[in-house]
């Protein structure tokens, strides 16, 4: 059954019939508290494959932060250390959390430390980022990365067991670091970044790319895509495949079929699956198919061979560094 509407209504239902059951028999026993801490660090990173130094702003000195990854219902009990190093404030602002931006999303400065706790309520995958002003300067320097909420459900027919997952953050690249203004207005970027570097994945249009996603021919990859761009919506397109599924904000319940291309809106999450052919090995390229960001750098290319790294797009291989 392909129909989303009717599916949707009947695990609603199913999940209301089952939760009944389960808040008798075992109340909030699975919820865990899952202790994250990032720390500020205004440092240089490699924006390119050919190591390229960028003075950077960065949760723990990386271009996209780690992957923070919990099953929803459970608590994260996090903490934010601006070293005293620092020049700048910063901030913590996880679209998973739904608090006081006032409060837990307030700029911390140089010295200080930000505690506080959240339920990662809703299931999903959710873009985080600084939100210290200005917002624009401190995403454009690197300040984001990703929260997976996985559905306290598990898999299902609807929302089927990858075999591999990678997460793709794309974000854009202004060599003039100081100049807020004109990231606000989207003047002067010159390249696409994903996972903090342009062709990160692409060794067609960059000799100096070392790395690529790999699957085998036939199985089934989740890719858990975030727009981090400042300004710019993204045209999600795998070249050469169709998505199969797209799970709108990574919710199971929010799920689309044979998708060619899908646009992400700025700050937007989004769960993609692509099944490649079983019978041949295959390649694919995801692109921002807009092509002012492909040709900057947003293109990467996806193996599908029957030696493929069993490692690659597992574990804590699903961000490919
Ligand atoms: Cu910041």
């Amino acid at each position: 059954m392909r129909n989303a509407i009717a599916e949707k209504g009947f695990r609603r239902a199913l999940g209301l019939g089952l939760a009944g059951c389960l808040a008798a028999a075992a109340p909030a026993a699975l919820a865990k508290t899952v202790h994250v801490t990032f720390v500020a660090k205004e440092t240089m990173v490699e924006i390119d494959n050919k190591g390229t130094l960028y003075p950077a702003w960065t949760f723990d000195g990386m271009i996209p932060g780690k992957v923070v990854r919990v099953t929803e219902g459970d608590v994260i009990d996090f903490k934010l250390i601006n070293p005293k190093e620092n020049k700048n404030s910063h901030s913590i602002d996880f679209h998973a959390a739904e608090v006081d931006v006032l409060d837990e999303f307030a700029p911390v400065k140089p010295g200080e430390t930000k505690h506080f706790r959240f339920v990662a309520r809703r299931a999903g995958v959710y873009m985080y980022h600084c939100g210290a002003p200005t917002m624009a300067q401190h995403i454009a320097r690197g300040m984001y990365g990703i929260i997976i909420v996985d559905p306290k459900e598990g898999y299902s027919e609807q929302f089927p067991k990858p075999d591999r997952e990678y997460v793709l953050i794309q974000g854009q690249y202004f060599p003039d670091a100081e100049d807020k203004q004109a990231m606000i207005e989207n003047r002067g970027w010159a390249g696409s970044l994903i996972n903090g570097k342009m062709f990160h994945y692409d060794p067609v249009h960059d000799p100096n790319a070392s790395l690529v996603l790999e699957s085998k021919p036939g199985e089934r990859v989740r890719i858990h895509f975030v727009n981090a761009n400042i300004n710019m919506p993204v045209a999600l397109h795998p070249i050469a495949g169709i998505w199969d599924r797209v799970y709108i904000n990574g919710n199971p319940d929010n799920v689309l079929y044979d998708i060619a291309t899908y646009n992400v809106a700025v700050s937007e999450a989004v769960s993609v699956d692509i099944v490649s052919p079983a019978d041949r090995p295959t390649n694919n390229a995801i692109v921002d198919h807009t092509m002012s960001a492909a040709m900057r750098g947003a293109i990467t290319v996806l193996m599908n061979k029957p030696d493929a790294d069993p490692t690659l797009g597992r574990g804590e291989k699903i961000l490919l560094r």
